[in-house]
């Protein structure tokens, strides 16, 4: 028998980004995507875009081999000493690809210090609940979207498990089943246990206080209201996303049986840094090349050309520019040098989406996000009022507005503003 790895709880729980929220600014998780394969069909996933278990639809920039994930773990611990939690989200399910567990182990092995965390469908949690606690791996999430087969019917496709492919109710009922029992075992072994739920209005949005009472009673440690977010190309495209504030009322409801995450950031499957600042793309397609002699990636960041510019563009979804300075819930940053442009993550403002656009919480808000956006050197909006105009420029940066295509709009404001 292997001897049992040594797990500081109280310590990691503290420092980990998403199940401590006060840890969220000082320190940073590293998703690797490692587990392409998924053994269900979620209505809401798009399989070419990442996990959305843990992950906002976005195309993942590389599936990496255990050698190369462990490979870019040493190079983003070397340029983010705040990274203290590697996890698998994705882009499948992680105990869907034995990937996952050589990946694991690798960076156990070279790492002891790191907490490990997945984030799974539970479908496969029971058979290895104890193969995760010998791993070292103390933090587990799983997503289940309901407790009632009937509701768990509409937002599943299909099932794959035991050699069978199942669907309709007998798929919801495994699909319910065998996540409940993978989350009590994880509990009973000592494990923090955190529930992601996708809220889809008219689908789950009446049960979920019902689930989130079971999920309690199983000792669930936090639970996790995700807004739907409808994907192209799947059979909830047409639903519409909850509202902040249906989000908001559900997750007060809620918080009087279970503590609520409310600053989830809807990650991509190789996310990299603070929640709210993801620098995926400085390490995207490094795997093989990103040892110590590595190549462009290990160009190190302060060596950067200066002909670069960095922008803020209001998108919602990173192709057309759509939002007003004021109202736009994230901002997308992107840099130009020479003619290419790069995405560098996104900045995302938690907004009430129903406040009002007037009166003093708008002034504090266009404020907030004058802060947030002052290392830019562009800002590209719709919209913009002439106060957050003015804010803006009193700090050298650039307001351009427009609509349409974002590369079109980032090379129409880098040349506007050089002018
Ligand atoms: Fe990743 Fe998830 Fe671990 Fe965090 S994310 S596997 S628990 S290390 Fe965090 Fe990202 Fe939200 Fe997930 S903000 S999507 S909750
Ligand atoms: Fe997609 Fe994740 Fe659902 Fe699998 S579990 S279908 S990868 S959202």
């Amino acid at each position: 028998m292997s001897e049992e790895k040594k797990v500081d709880l109280e310590t990691a729980l503290l420092s980990h980004p998403c199940y401590t929220e006060a840890a969220h600014h000082k320190f940073a998780r590293m998703h690797i995507p490692v587990a392409p394969k998924c053994n269900i069909q979620c209505n809401y996933c798009n399989r070419k875009y990442d996990c959305s278990n843990e992950s906002r639809p976005g195309v993942t920039s590389e599936v990496l081999s255990p050698e190369e994930a462990l490979a870019k773990v040493r190079l983003v611990k070397e340029r983010i000493p705040e990274l203290k939690v590697v996890a698998v989200a994705g882009p499948g399910d992680p105990l869907a690809n034995e990937e996952t567990f050589v990946s694991m182990q690798l960076i156990a092995n070279e790492f002891p210090e790191m907490t490990l965390c997945i984030s799974t469908n539970g479908l496969n949690l029971p058979d290895n609940v104890d193969r995760l606690w010998d791993l070292g791996i103390r933090f587990v999430t799983v997503t289940i979207n309901a407790v009632d087969p009937h509701v768990a019917e509409k937002v599943y496709q299909f099932v794959n498990h035991g050699g069978r492919h199942l669907r309709g109710l007998e798929a919801a009922e495994t699909l319910i089943e065998r996540p409940l029992q993978g989350v009590e075992m994880c509990v009973k072994k000592g494990m923090m246990v955190k529930i992601n739920m996708v809220l889809i209005p008219g689908i789950n949005d009446q049960h979920i206080p019902e689930a989130v009472k079971r999920l309690k009673a199983l000792g669930v440690y936090i639970v996790n209201i995700l807004p739907l977010i409808p994907v192209a190309g799947t059979r909830f495209e047409e639903l519409r996303a909850p509202t902040a504030r249906e989000r908001r009322e559900l997750q007060d409801l809620c918080a009087n049986d279970v503590r609520m995450m409310r600053h989830c950031k809807q990650c991509r499957a190789d996310a990299i840094g603070l929640l709210g600042n993801d620098r995926s793309q400085e390490f995207a397609a490094c795997g093989s090349g990103c040892g110590p002699t590595g190549g462009a990636t290990s160009t190190p960041l302060g060596l950067e050309e200066k002909t670069a510019t960095r922008l803020a563009v209001a998108s919602s979804e990173g192709v057309t520019v759509d939002g007003g300075f004021g109202n736009s819930p994230v901002f997308r940053i992107y840099e130009y040098r020479d003619g290419a442009i790069q995405s560098l993550g996104k900045v995302e403002l938690n907004r009430d989406q129903d406040a009002p656009l007037y009166g003093e919480t708008h002034r504090l808000r266009l404020e907030a996000t004058v802060q947030e956006l002052n290392d830019n050197q562009i800002v590209v909006v719709t919209g913009i009022g002439d106060k957050a105009r003015a804010d803006l420029e009193a700090l050298g940066i650039h307001v351009h507005v427009t609509r349409g295509k974002v590369e079109d709009a980032i090379a129409a404001a880098v040349l506007a503003c050089r002018k």
